[in-house]
Order: structure tokens, then C-alpha cells, then sequence
């Protein structure tokens, strides 16, 4: 841990936010949590976190208000910044490119400037979430620290130009950055706007509602992990002296298809698939109720097809490795839908 035991955590109401809070204050360090929408503040995933009084704070600030959030390093003067805040859905990036462009490019680029100009170069360390999406559709090739990047979309290119902004910072400014280049990561905590989280609460209420369930591309392949794994390499990952970047993922990858599969299994379902493309349906193996529709609405114009990666790096520098599999991650989505 670094010598000041205090974090500040952007994007601490998404998925990641929640585990990293908790993970931090277990670690025994005061949580600094910045929140744009403290008023509509989700309470449910921090929950946890948000009864350690007296060591958990929650600010008010856009990431992309430049005056509050160097306010904020100033006041705070944490040992670790982690930037977790982004616009983070793909499809709403191809929809507001310059939104997305301002909240995971420019703000990044103006908190490493802020920590330049408070002076505070020697004491905090930053790590940013980068992607996976960066390098673009690779074709399932597995993929490493030092791959090809072909960013593809809005989303993609935002991160990546932060990826090579932070490089320079951290060599020609001398800033203490690590980028962790994640694959997919998911949990109960997921947002319904990802695949898996909307298969689990389909998954889960589909007794009550009858509704099939809608989905785009079944045979996308992803190297899916589970967030709270993913949390600890951020951490473990700004405990090391010499600042680099990581790729964090499972090394596997699995389809659409199979985690649907996997989903209606944890409920006793089996699912039997007729046609192809568009007009492909899945139904129940045993009493033909239709339980999966393709719609051609989830299509994406540019999908990435598959993503691999390799985090050879981050097992061997950082002792890190993933401990939920994938059979394990689906099934604990679905039990806790099923319970909420
Ligand atoms: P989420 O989408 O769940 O969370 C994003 C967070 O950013 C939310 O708390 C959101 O707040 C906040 N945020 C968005 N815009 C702003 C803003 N202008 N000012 C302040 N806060 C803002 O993402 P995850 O937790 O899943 O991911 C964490 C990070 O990791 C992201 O940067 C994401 O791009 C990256 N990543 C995630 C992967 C994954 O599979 N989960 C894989 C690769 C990278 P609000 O609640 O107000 O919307
Ligand atoms: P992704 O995650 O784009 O990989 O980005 P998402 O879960 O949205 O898509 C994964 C794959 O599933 C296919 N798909 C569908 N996706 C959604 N959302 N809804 C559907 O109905 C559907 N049907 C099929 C998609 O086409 C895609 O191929 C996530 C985010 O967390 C990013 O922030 C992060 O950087 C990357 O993972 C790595």
C-alpha cells in the first residue's frame, strides 16, 4: 500500500466501483468515492461499503468538470487514484461519440495534468481502466501487452487515446500511471445494458413474465471474468514500484450462446436451437416454450467477434489470477437475480 492510505475512486456507483470500495476498505484505507448524481446515488451495489462510517466519502462531481475535480486531488491528496468513470456501453458510443470522447479521453487527460500541477507527481499513483476494445477485432487472436491496436469505434478509440496519452505521462512527465487493459468482466452488479446481466434477469423473471428473451449476435465470443477478480489486479497492480501496464483477463472465451445456455441451466432449463441467422430460436429442450429470439436490433454494425487475452504479464509481476470461472460467474448472475 502506498504511504498515504487514502483512494479516490472515479465511477465508484458502476459495476467496479462497488468491488474496488470494498476491497480498499478492507485493506484499511479511506475510501474517497466521487459521484456525479449524489442525490440519485445507488445505494444498493455500495451497500457494504457505505456502512464503514467514517472511512468511506462520497463527492459530488462530474468527471468532466475540470475547476471541481482538481479541487477535489487538491483537497484529498490521495496516495492512489483510481479512474473507473466512463461512458463504458459501445452502442451509446456510436451514438454520442463527443460525449464519450469528453468523460473517457479528455478527463483522464486533464486529471494527469491536475496531479502534475498540484505537485502531487511524487505522491499518487494513478491507474486508469482501459480495454480491451482497443485492439479492435483481432479475428480471436490472443492478445497481449504488445498487440496490434485498431481501435473500431467511438468507445474503443476514447480509451485508446487516453492508453497513449497516459504512456507519455508517465514517461517524458515521469507520472506514476498503470493502465489495465481489461477484458469483459461482469457480476451481479452489472449493468442490463451488457449482455450477460440482460440474459440474467431474463434468466430470472422469465417464469413471471413469459416474455422471450431478445438478443442480438449468439455467436459473439468473449473472454468473460468476473469483476471482483478484476478489482484486486487494479489494486495489486499500483502495489508494485515500477509503474506498467497489465492486461487483465481469463485467457478463454466463450459465445452468447453458451452463456445463455449456462443461464437457463442454473434453473433446471435446457434450450434446443432451430434455424439460423435472424430466424434462429431457442426453446425449452423439454416443454417447447420459446425462451430466445434473435433481434436484429442488437446487431452491431462493427461487432468484434471475438477477444481473447493473454495476462501472463499480470499473473507473473503482480502474483495476480482470476478465481471465478466462467460456469461459476453465470450461475452465482443468475442465483442472485433469481434472489432479488
Ligand atoms: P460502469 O458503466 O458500471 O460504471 C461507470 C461509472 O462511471 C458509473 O459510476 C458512472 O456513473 C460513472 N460516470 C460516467 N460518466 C461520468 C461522469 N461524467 N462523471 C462522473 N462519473 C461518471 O462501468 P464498469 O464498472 O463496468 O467499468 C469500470 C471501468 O472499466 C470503465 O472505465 C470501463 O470503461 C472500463 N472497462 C470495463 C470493462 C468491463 O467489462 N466491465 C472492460 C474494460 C474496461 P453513473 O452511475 O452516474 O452513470
Ligand atoms: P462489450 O459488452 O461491447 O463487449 O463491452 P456487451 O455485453 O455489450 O456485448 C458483448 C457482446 O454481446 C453481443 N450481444 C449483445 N450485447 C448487448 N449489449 N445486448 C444484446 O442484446 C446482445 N446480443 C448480443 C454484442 O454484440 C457483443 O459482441 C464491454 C463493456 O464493459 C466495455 O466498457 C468494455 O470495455 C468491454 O466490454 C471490454
Amino acid at each position: 500500500m502506498t504511504e498515504k492510505r487514502s483512494a479516490l475512486v472515479t465511477g465508484i456507483t458502476g459495476q467496479d466501483g462497488a468491488y474496488l470500495a470494498d476491497l480498499l476498505l478492507g485493506k484499511g484505507c479511506e475510501v474517497h468515492g466521487l459521484a456525479r448524481d449524489v442525490s440519485g446515488f445507488d445505494f444498493d451495489r455500495l451497500a457494504s461499503s457505505s456502512q464503514r462510517e467514517g472511512r468511506f466519502h462520497l463527492h459530488g462531481c462530474d468527471l468532466t468538470d475540470q475547476a471541481a475535480l482538481r479541487n477535489l486531488v487538491a483537497a484529498i491528496r490521495p496516495g492512489e487514484i483510481y479512474n473507473l468513470a466512463a461512458q463504458s456501453h459501445v452502442p451509446t458510443s456510436i451514438a454520442e461519440p463527443l460525449m464519450t470522447s469528453e468523460i473517457n479521453a479528455t478527463a483522464p487527460i486533464r486529471l494527469m495534468e491536475a496531479i502534475l500541477d498540484l505537485g502531487l507527481g511524487g505522491h499518487t499513483r494513478l491507474f486508469l481502466a482501459a480495454s480491451s476494445e482497443i485492439f479492435g477485432d483481432a479475428g480471436g487472436q490472443i492478445l497481449s501487452e504488445n498487440s496490434v491496436m485498431t481501435p473500431r469505434n467511438p468507445y474503443a478509440l476514447s480509451k485508446h487515446h487516453s492508453y497513449v496519452e497516459s504512456q507519455k505521462f508517465r514517461k517524458e512527465r515521469g507520472l506514476f500511471i498503470v493502465n489495465g487493459i481489461l477484458f469483459n468482466h461482469e457480476s451481479p452488479y452489472r449493468s442490463p445494458a451488457f449482455v450477460t446481466r440482460k440474459i440474467t434477469l431474463a434468466v430470472a423473471s422469465m417464469r413471471n413474465t413469459g416474455e422471450p428473451l431478445r438478443l442480438g449476435n449468439l455467436n459473439a465470443r468473449r473472454d468473460w471474468g468476473h469483476a471482483r477478480d478484476y478489482a484486486e489486479g487494479m489494486w495489486l497492480s499500483l502495489q508494485r514500484d515500477i509503474p506498467d501496464d497489465y492486461i487483465f483477463a481469463t485467457g478463454e472465451n466463450h459465445s452468447v450462446r453458451e452463456f445463455v445456455e449456462l443461464a437457463f441451466a442454473a434453473t433446471g432449463r435446457r434450450v434446443r436451437w432451430e434455424g439460423a441467422g435472424e430466424d434462429e430460436i431457442g426453446f425449452d429442450a423439454d416443454t417447447g416454450v420459446r425462451l430466445v429470439e434473435v433481434d436484429p436490433v442488437f446487431f452491431r454494425p462493427e461487432d468484434i467477434g471475438a477477444t481473447v487475452g493473454d495476462s501472463s504479464k499480470a499473473r507473473a509481476e503482480l502474483n495476480w489470477r482470476p478465481r471465478t470461472n466462467f460456469a461459476g460467474l453465470v450461475r452465482e448472475m443468475v442465483l442472485s437475480d433469481m434472489a432479488r
